[in-house]
């Protein structure tokens, strides 16, 4: 089944997407996701420029080979804007086999292991009422499960809060990249942070009771030992997860983490292959592995990863924020749906103009997403709609500390 096109579709629809679509000379088409916040271009230029003119020609069906050939034959290894181009060209060729195989991918996995794939929601709040009236909306749309996040006394804009002004004067909602010329300037003070989080924590508990699991996003902003000692004081409150609690790159980091708390560890976000892991999860640092499908080359490099993260009882927890597309997305709940080390997925829902690009046949019901039963992903582009909204420049913020030092956002 020859490859006859590869097409790389930019569009804006309520943020920045990167879309590949492949099509074969039997005329069946798929599509992946490669979209990279506030770097989209340079993954469409890496597709565009590089990759595309390979696939012409190629069997589509040799997944594994041409995952292997783009991984290999660039010689230069690993990093977002390559894992990205990479996942893109994956999903979209199992997108094509499942289509020709007319089932939906999970059945290719080897099938459901389950009947729903329990996500979570984003609840914020810049004070306790507020923050108590989003878990509560949350609830009424179905979570079942709460990611709580909360601004601090002294701090102006912090990452996560809904109903905070954004730099370009819009609710800093869904979306933290902003259609601005230069990245938004936030400000950080962690010891004001730990001293904030555990009573946030203590009240939300209070008020919705010990059943309803609470995630948390520590978002790469701490050191080991302030990670430790955070992860130490909110366990009273048992947390499902503390994500990102120190920027990663160091994995023996987590080892101080680890060695002085039991609020379970959840890491990977910003990860883009299996060796980022490597010591996180042969010494069992980390419960979740939360990388995405769309940034850590695709199905296939993902189905081995949460392989090996199983030998140790580690489970997923796929990225699923909203500059994840709906097809990364699609693709994420097949393989939830098939692995048997799932743990939770994130799902914070697109906005209006996405789903009028995107048409998606995936479910959400009473707290469990469910990718559906159309062959393939279950995900079509519609390519007049995608073209009225061309690509906006956008910038991801960053932090400095108040003496003006540049710190992890
Ligand atoms: O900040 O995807 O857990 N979710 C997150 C996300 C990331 C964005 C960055 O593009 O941390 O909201
Ligand atoms: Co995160």
């Amino acid at each position: 089944m020859k490859i006859v096109a590869a097409d790389v579709i930019v569009s804006s629809p309520d943020r920045n997407f990167v879309t590949l679509k492949i099509t074969t000379e039997d005329g069946i088409t798929g599509l992946g996701d490669g979209t990279l916040n506030g770097r989209e271009l340079s993954v469409a230029s890496y597709l565009r420029d590089h990759v595309v003119p390979l696939l012409i020609g190629r069997d589509a069906h040799n997944i594994e080979d041409a995952w292997q050939f783009l991984y290999r034959s660039a010689y230069w290894r690993r990093g977002p804007v390559t894992m990205a181009a990479i996942a893109a060209v994956d999903v979209a060729l199992w997108d094509i086999k499942a289509k020709a195989a007319g089932m939906p991918l999970y059945q290719l996995l080897g099938g459901a292991s389950r009947t729903g794939i329990m996500a979570y929601g984003h609840a914020s709040g810049r004070d306790l009422p507020e923050l108590f009236d989003s878990i509560r909306a949350h609830l009424e749309q179905g979570y079942r499960s709460i990611r709580v996040q909360t601004s601090v006394p002294g701090i102006n804009a912090v990452y996560g809060v809904a109903a905070q002004p954004a730099a370009d004067g819009k609710r800093y909602d869904y979306e933290p990249a902003q259609r601005i010329p230069l990245p938004a300037e936030e400000d950080w003070d962690t010891r004001a942070y730990l001293r904030h989080l555990p009573g946030v924590f203590e009240a939300v508990r209070a008020e919705f009771g010990p059943e309803l699991p609470l995630l948390h996003d520590g978002h790469h902003r701490m050191t080991p030992i302030q990670a430790a000692k955070l992860g130490k004081a909110l366990e009273p409150y048992d947390l499902f997860w503390l994500e990102d609690c120190t920027p990663a790159e160091n994995q023996e980091a987590l080892r101080l983490v680890r060695h002085h708390t039991t609020t379970p560890l959840a890491i990977g976000e910003i990860f883009n292959t299996v060796w980022d892991y490597q010591t996180l999860i042969r010494e069992q640092l980390i419960d979740y592995v939360r990388s995405a499908v769309t940034h850590t080359g695709g199905i296939t490099a993902m189905r081995k990863l949460l392989d090996f993260a199983a030998q140790y009882q580690i489970k997923s927890g796929i990225h699923g924020p909203t500059d994840i597309s709906p097809v990364g997305m699609a693709a994420a709940l097949h393989l939830d749906l098939a692995i048997h080390n799932f743990g939770i997925q994130e799902y914070m829902r697109h906005g209006p103009l996405t789903n009028e690009v995107f048409r998606q046949s995936f479910t959400f019901v009473d707290g469990y997403l469910h990718p559906g039963e159309q062959p393939g992903i279950g995900v079509e582009l519609d390519e007049e709609a995608a073209a009225r909204f061309p690509y906006q420049p956008a910038y991801l913020p960053f932090n400095r500390l108040k003496d003006g030092t540049v710190h992890d956002w």
